[in-house]
């Protein structure tokens, strides 16, 4: 049977979430690359709409569903594809927890959004939205505290979520926010990169892009 088709982009944090994802549990899908930058590409045509509900990348098609938001795609590739209770516990007491750091990252990525979004359009950033982001950052050290992982005793979707919306901050190092500045998330993270050689290549990937979008 084919694979799933997934539309994203390679430098759309959301979407590098996604591809993190299927990587560790080593599920092939078709990418196909949507540059939603391109004025050409009307996102909120009727026919995009079909595909893109949210006019938002990434977006999967799969048999007939069409699925949008990074986190619940990340969710229906583990639980579709992966037969044991790794990323994603099946226990429902633990499973969630996973479900409250998925939607605790929602939040902290669209407040990292917030500060790497003017930069696209070279706008100055607020001093609040930085403000917002390190109160995020708190907020994550306390949850590590005297814990490994976020959510239970094991790696989880969780650190596949919250460490990729981090790395989005790379993007913007004039903000001053480091989230290895709180001493939780300082051990934690390299423990979470250290889990799986995807996370490497997903993090070299994004500074190549990074560097190529500099030169431009
Ligand atoms: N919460 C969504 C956010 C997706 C998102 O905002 N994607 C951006 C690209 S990084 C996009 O497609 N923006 C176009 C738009 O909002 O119309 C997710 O996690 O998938």
């Amino acid at each position: 049977m084919a694979p799933p088709t997934l539309y994203d982009h390679p430098m759309s944090p959301p979407s590098r979430l996604v591809r993190l994802v299927a990587g560790i549990i080593g599920v092939d899908l078709k990418v196909f690359v949507v540059d939603i930058m391109d004025s050409e590409i009307d996102m909120k045509s009727s026919e995009m709409l079909k595909i893109f509900p949210q006019h938002t990348i990434p977006a999967l098609e799969y048999n007939g569903l069409y699925l949008a938001e990074s986190r619940a795609i990340a969710m229906y590739l583990i639980s579709k594809y992966v037969k044991d209770d790794s990323l994603y516990t099946k226990d429902v007491n633990k499973r969630i927890l996973v479900h409250q750091r998925l939607f605790f990252d929602q939040d902290l990525y669209n407040r990292i959004f917030s500060v790497f979004r003017p930069k696209f359009y070279g706008e100055q950033v607020d001093t609040g939205s930085i403000d917002k982001v390190n109160e995020g950052l708190e907020t994550l050290n306390r949850t590590l505290d005297g814990k490994q992982w976020l959510a239970g005793d094991k790696i989880t979707l969780a650190e596949c979520a919250v460490a990729n919306s981090l790395s989005a901050l790379e993007f913007v190092p004039e903000s001053g926010i480091d989230p290895t500045k709180q001493p939780n998330i300082k051990e934690w993270l390299p423990r979470v990169e250290s889990s799986h050689p995807k996370y490497g290549e997903s993090l070299k990937e994004l500074r190549e892009g990074f560097k190529k979008m500099a030169q431009k």
